[in-house]
């Protein structure tokens, strides 16, 4: 992250500093967006997948997930419906450490696009690009604490240059596709890609 001094003016808009993407409002709260009921998910029961199509490559449950090499992130996030919150701190285990520990080289994986899965039924697809080489992790603590069930907890993904919506909550799969098949928002309107400074909202 750049940080700019005290050169400039300082009696502009803060959007001037080209964090905020377009027709974003920042916030200080987190609201919580889900679009059915929060589910219970048990630490016991707890299981996280890689599959390649239908075919599981590898698992872990909560323990062994738990054994991977831990990192935080200190990113901006951005909802489609129009907050953005600087700043946001979390902890989890990067895709490109869940990949390598399936087996997986960044150089070689078998497919251009994935789609997250969730224990509520909840699907988003990305390309696996918008996954690797330090994009992305499976969160399971934001700002110092184990992720609350109403964020996703016990863990979700996060996507943070993609808006919200493709940080699934309690994910439990990435599943590798051969084509990008829309998940749940996607097949309802939103963009099959969501780049907020792009406006990627709906269609495309
Ligand atoms: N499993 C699951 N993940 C989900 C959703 C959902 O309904 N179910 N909602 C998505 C949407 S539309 C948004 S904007 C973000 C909201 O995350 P938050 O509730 O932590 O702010 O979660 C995304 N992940
Ligand atoms: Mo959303």
């Amino acid at each position: 992250m750049i940080t700019r001094g005290f050169s400039g003016p300082r009696n502009k808009k803060i959007s001037d500093d080209g964090r905020l993407p377009p027709g974003q409002s920042l916030t200080t709260g987190f609201p919580v967006l889900t679009s059915g009921p929060t589910p219970k998910v048990e630490l016991d029961s707890w299981k996280f997948s890689i599959k390649l199509g239908v075919k599981p490559i590898q698992s872990w449950d909560w323990n062994s997930f738990n054994q991977l090499p831990q990192s935080s992130l200190v990113t901006d996030i951005h909802c489609v419906t129009t907050w953005s919150k600087f700043d946001t701190k979390w902890q989890g285990v990067m895709v490109d450490d869940l990949l390598s520990a399936a087996g997986y080289e960044l150089d070689s994986l078998p497919t251009r696009f994935v789609l997250a899965h969730s224990v509520d039924g909840y699907s988003t697809n990305l390309p696996i690009a918008d996954l690797i080489r330090g994009k992305a992790m499976i969160a399971t603590h934001f700002d110092e604490l184990p992720l609350t069930s109403e964020h996703g907890g016990p863990a979700r993904l996060l996507v943070p240059h993609l808006y919200l919506w493709k940080s699934a909550k309690w994910a439990n799969a990435l599943q590798f596709t051969e084509k990008d098949v829309a998940g749940f928002w996607e097949t309802r309107g939103y963009h099959m890609r969501g780049d907020p400074f792009k406006e990627e909202r709906y269609g495309g």
